[in-house]
């Protein structure tokens, strides 16, 4: 059985340690647009991953003509914290066990998805949502946090979203992708850039966060993100050999559980989900661990670095990842995948980023162990 734990206290008012320790270790040139690391499949095509850091060979012209422009609202103004926000910082306690990670029926083999590999975890604390603005607003008030995107001056945001006045002033896109565009002044206020808010998207995901950004959030919130085994434990619910959190199909009965890209990408977006773009923290049903959007909406981070070498001939117990590497594990996938570009959302499937790289899909939940629950949450039963 799953506990609820819910916010008894404001967060604002409480002092954290931690945010000073933040590492920000990159000293990337901030003109610096991304690479396109992705595997060469031509299926994974570059849909889901860019890099901060690049050379200039990874660079292409921007083509105006083939831009579909859809003009984001000219309105500069910071945003308002809603005080009706239901508070994100709820936590669910997810029991231990031994399940299976991975797959042997990988659909990208160069992701490291297989092999299926046997893992034991102990119990751990899942935020119920991705953190949403609302709350990563109260951590940069009362910490006056700035984030990579902002120090960078720039983040990647999809064409199609952006005002012709933003796509104006930018002339290089990401090759073989060139749908992500480096954007000046994009970041979590102003995720389509300059002339876009976030006034109305207070309960959907914080998004154009960093790994080094997430990691300084949780510590601050008294979390830390979840591994990547813990992160698949909970999207999996214990469902070991489903594709998703609720079964194999993506609509059954025509129903939606997650937000996607319905259409053809990268041109036509239907909505036909309910959402173009993010969809609110708490939107569509929770799997069975009471866990929302834990495919789909926007991609995750974890605290794994990278690496696609498993075995398949020991159980894992609580894995950590490698104890060092060049890029961070994120999971779940976004509203920017298609099944014909990055059918990455999937509980088995990952993705990877440099811990410094933000973008217009990729958000995160913190998670903590079961003996580290903050103080200020108080225990409710369901
Ligand atoms: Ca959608
Ligand atoms: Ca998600």
């Amino acid at each position: 059985m799953s506990k609820l734990i819910l916010c008894g206290f404001i967060l604002c008012l409480l002092s954290f340690n931690g945010i000073n320790s933040t590492s920000h270790t990159c000293s990337k040139n901030p003109e610096d647009t991304s690479a396109c690391s992705q595997d060469g499949e031509s299926e994974s095509g570059c849909g889901c991953q860019k890099n901060r850091e690049t050379d200039s060979s990874s660079r292409v012209d921007v083509n105006e003509n083939q831009l579909e422009p859809e003009a984001s609202e000219a309105d500069s103004s910071s945003a308002n914290f809603d005080a009706d926000f239901p508070r994100t910082n709820q936590m669910i306690l997810v029991e231990g066990g031994t399940y299976t990670m991975g797959t042997d029926v990988p659909i990208f083999v160069a992701d490291g998805e297989a092999p299926a590999r046997r893992v034991e975890l102990p119990d751990f604390y899942m935020d119920m949502h991705e953190v949403s603005n609302a709350e990563f607003e109260v951590f940069v008030e009362d910490t006056e946090y700035k984030t990579e995107a902002e120090s960078f001056g720039d983040s990647f945001a999809m064409d199609l979203f952006l005002s012709q006045a933003t796509k104006s002033k930018i002339s290089q896109a990401v090759k073989d992708a060139p749908w992500w565009l480096p954007v000046k002044g994009a970041n979590w206020r102003h995720p389509e850039g300059p002339d876009s808010n976030i006034e109305n998207r207070m309960n959907h995901p914080v998004i154009h966060v960093s790994w080094n950004d997430a990691k300084a959030y949780c510590e601050w919130a008294g979390k830390r993100l979840p591994t990547e085994a813990e992160w698949e434990y909970a999207c999996r619910a214990g469902k070991d050999d489903r594709l998703f959190p609720w079964g194999n199909k993506w609509n059954p009965g025509g129903k939606y559980y997650g937000n996607i890209w319905t259409g053809s990408f990268p041109n036509e977006n239907t909505g036909e989900d309910g959402y173009r773009t993010t969809n609110p923290v708490t939107e569509f049903p929770p799997n069975a661990f009471e866990l929302f959007n834990m495919v789909g909406n926007v991609w995750e981070w974890t605290s794994d670095w990278w690496t696609i070498r498993h075995s398949p001939l020991v159980v894992h117990s609580n894995p950590q990842g490698p104890k060092n590497g060049k890029d961070k594990v994120k999971k779940g996938g976004s509203f920017m995948c298609h099944k014909d570009y990055c059918y990455r959302y999937r509980c088995a499937a990952r993705s990877q980023n440099t811990p410094d790289s933000s973008a217009q899909n990729l958000g995160f939940r913190c998670a903590a162990d079961k003996k580290k629950l903050p103080s200020y949450l108080e225990h409710i039963e369901l």
